[in-house]
């Protein structure tokens, strides 16, 4: 190898982990590899028969409806619209994982998250989540920019 072609080799090994990892990027944990929300279910298959169900975020804090029944094994698709002047976002999760996620949102404002689970909607834009739900039970999702989910900007979902 020549001299040149040893050095391209370095910075091709040096660049690669800032490419792969920046510093802002949403990380799962080892221990949620496989994505988050898996207690609640799944991301939906698109080609699933799916029923709509409108959701607003408002600058309020607070999404609207609220409150969603959905059948065990039903896909929804999600459409949220960002009726305020800020950016929201619709993240799926068991309380505990919002909480958890609320509190790191806080020390990690720019965070972006690309999960399957969550859609970040920008003023006045309408954002689309699809989601099957395989789990009976009570679950949550709320708004995770920071302050928002601290404000009540969460609602509540029972499977059944
Ligand atoms: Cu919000």
């Amino acid at each position: 190898m020549n001299r040149t072609a040893t050095i391209v080799a370095l910075l091709a090994l040096s660049a690669a982990p800032t490419l792969a990892h920046g510093p802002e990027k949403h990380e799962p944990k080892p221990a949620a590899a496989g994505g988050h929300a898996e207690a609640l279910g799944e991301p939906g298959d698109p080609k699933a028969r799916a029923r709509t169900i409108v959701v607003t975020m408002n600058d309020e804090m607070r999404f609207n409806p609220n409150r969603f029944i959905v059948a065990k094994g039903e896909t929804i698709r999600f459409e949220v619209r960002n009726t305020g002047k800020i950016k929201h976002e619709m993240v799926l999760g068991t309380i505990a994982e919002l909480k958890e996620h609320a509190a790191l949102m806080q020390k990690f404002p720019e965070m972006e998250h690309d999960d399957p689970n969550a859609v970040g909607v920008e003023p006045g834009k309408t954002g689309l989540l699809l989601w099957r739900f395989t789990k009976a039970g009570e679950f949550d999702f709320g708004c995770l920019v920071p302050g928002h989910f601290e404000a009540n900007m969460k609602g509540k979902i029972t499977v059944k």
